[in-house]
């Protein structure tokens, strides 16, 4: 099994400072050695996801590539691709963008044929995509406090469940919110998870849930911080029911998550994530201004690229809305959920 969290070092790992060394003064001392940021699986299991991406994105990816099979560079390439961009969600502004990028290094690269466009366009989607890649790190805070958001179905319970047990298998204590109190079964699905995350008491990690019958969706949440600042827990996840943007009333009570969160732990939540399913195409974009709007977020998470037309979306987010995507999710199970690289994305959309 592979994570993309490293292990939690154990505190005997910290080595002591060389004999005869100075103590380094407080305000100096190396940030915590506990801060870890998001690395890559062993190449074999990264592979086979890539593959799974690839073979997600290939209803995307077909319609571009289908302009590319002629033998002539010429305006209706141009044209052909405008209509694959924008058929793919990649949004007007970031269709438009591209295009231009993709006619300068045409220009520049003197490309003779139709193949070799093809080769420019991945790299010219790889690096609008690149602002995009940002590992989410934890152990940076004592606990890292974290609430997911979305509209109903995006993936939020599912990818908290993966998410939780890879930081349980690298060793961390996560305490989950179970804040979706309109659905029983949300609280059950996390439960799910949790058992399965639970690893041998000797690695250290482990997951407890906090959950009301009927209670506030709020006041869960408030509990849950308090507890695992209380029990040194390394991570504190609020799982939310499903709202639209448009449902105001629910969007005020996503705020009143993150007020009563912040008033918990004496600050804003390290992360407020978005969960998307990568088949809502241009919505997507809408999705994430919004609760941007609302509650300033700090990360995505892109579910359901396994089979979308739609791909071409990550594109119109990054030109319009450029919100970190932490992960993203090509199925049901665990090793389904991995890190945002640009470059394999947009491999994975042109091979
Ligand atoms: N194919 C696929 N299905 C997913 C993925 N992520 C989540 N799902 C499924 O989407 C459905 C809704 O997920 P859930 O986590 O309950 O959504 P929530 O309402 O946002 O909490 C479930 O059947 C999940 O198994 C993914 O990356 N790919
Ligand atoms: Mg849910």
């Amino acid at each position: 099994m592979f994570s993309f969290f490293k292990k939690k070092p154990a505190p005997a790992d910290a080595a002591p400072p060389p004999v005869g060394a100075p103590a380094a003064a407080p305000a100096l001392a190396a940030p915590p050695v506990a801060v870890l940021p998001v690395i890559v699986p062993p190449e074999p299991e990264r592979r086979s996801w890539v593959d799974k991406l690839r073979g997600g994105l290939r209803k995307t990816g077909s319609s571009i590539a289908q302009v590319f099979t002629g033998t002539q560079i010429d305006e209706a390439l141009y044209e052909e691709l405008e209509s694959a961009l924008l058929m793919a969600d990649a949004g007007v502004k970031a269709t438009e963008f591209l295009l231009g990028d993709l006619r300068r290094r045409v220009k520049e690269s003197k490309a003779g044929d139709p193949a070799q466009v093809k080769v420019l366009l991945a790299a010219a989607v790889a690096d609008l995509l690149r602002p995009l890649e940002k590992p989410l790190r934890v152990g940076e805070h004592a606990p890292t406090v974290m609430m997911v958001v979305g509209v109903n179905g995006a993936g939020k319970t599912t990818s908290i469940g993966k998410l939780t047990r890879h930081l349980a298998d690298s060793g961390r204590k996560v305490l989950l919110a179970a804040a979706d109190t309109f659905r029983a079964a949300a609280r059950e699905q996390l439960a799910v998870w949790a058992e399965r995350a639970d690893v041998p008491a000797q690695q250290a990690g482990s997951v407890e849930i906090v959950s009301q019958a009927d209670g506030d969706p709020a006041a869960v949440s408030f509990d849950a911080v308090v507890a695992g600042k209380a029990r040194g827990c390394d991570v504190v996840i609020a799982d939310t029911a499903g709202r639209l943007p448009t449902q105001l009333h629910l969007m005020e009570e996503l705020k009143k998550i993150k007020r009563v969160i912040a008033k918990a732990q004496g600050g804003a939540p390290h992360e407020v994530l978005l969960v998307i399913d990568g088949n809502t195409g241009q919505n997507a974009l809408a999705q994430v201004k919004s609760f941007d709007d609302a509650l300033g977020l700090t990360g995505l998470i892109v579910t359901k690229l396994d089979g979308t037309a739609k791909g071409g979306m990550l594109a119109a987010i990054a030109r319009e809305r450029p919100i970190p995507v932490y992960f993203i999710g090509v199925g049901e199970k665990l090793e389904d959920l991995q890190t945002f690289s640009a470059r394999e994305f947009a491999q994975a959309l042109l091979d």
